[in-house]
């Protein structure tokens, strides 16, 4: 299981995706609600975005849940959940749900260390940066790049 926002979808995230996709049978993509996010592109958006760019890896599948991601895990018989780490700062809040996670159900993560090329990505970021004008073309597939101008260019 690699859960997330994927509000939207970054070259990082595909990075631990095709990585744990390599090192799994299946491997499970989904989109979660975090409540302490302000979401640019609905559920539905995120998911037709994710299929679209993680096609060419037969064994990933694409899916969304508004629970809690153990139950997911639990109902759908997965035992792991990967995660990116990207700095010390992501380890606090990650090390936390991962303890809850495994408190909770006995479902374990483990920890992806991040490609040093995208370390300093993340999709709240990339959304900051294009608001304002930046060039984000080589942080996002260019599909997704096209989505994001485009909903950022409907919101002025
Ligand atoms: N390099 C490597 N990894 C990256 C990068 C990068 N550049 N960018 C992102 N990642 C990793 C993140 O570390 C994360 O593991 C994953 O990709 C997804 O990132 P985001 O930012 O899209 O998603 P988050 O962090 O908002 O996801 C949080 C969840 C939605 C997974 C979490 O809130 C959740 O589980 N919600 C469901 C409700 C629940 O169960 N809550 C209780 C939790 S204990």
């Amino acid at each position: 299981m690699c859960p997330g926002s994927y509000d939207p979808v970054t070259n990082g995230h595909l990075d631990i995706i095709e990585r744990a996709a390599g090192l799994f049978d299946e491997v499970v993509v989904a989109v979660l609600i975090n409540k302490n996010k302000k979401s640019l592109f609905s559920v539905d958006e995120r998911l037709e975005m994710l299929r679209e760019v993680t096609a060419q890896w037969p064994n990933v599948r694409i899916d969304s849940w508004h629970g809690l991601l153990v139950d997911y895990c639990k109902a759908h018989g997965i035992g792991a959940i990967v995660k990116g780490l990207r700095a010390v700062s992501d380890f606090d809040y990650e090390l936390q749900m991962a303890q809850m996670n495994q408190r909770l159900s006995g479902v374990e993560t483990l920890f992806m260390s991040t490609n040093p090329l995208y370390s300093f990505l993340a999709s709240s970021l990339v959304k900051e940066v294009a608001t304002y004008g930046g060039d984000v073309s080589n942080l996002l597939p260019p599909k997704i790049e096209q989505r994001l101008l485009e909903r950022l260019a409907e919101q002025q």
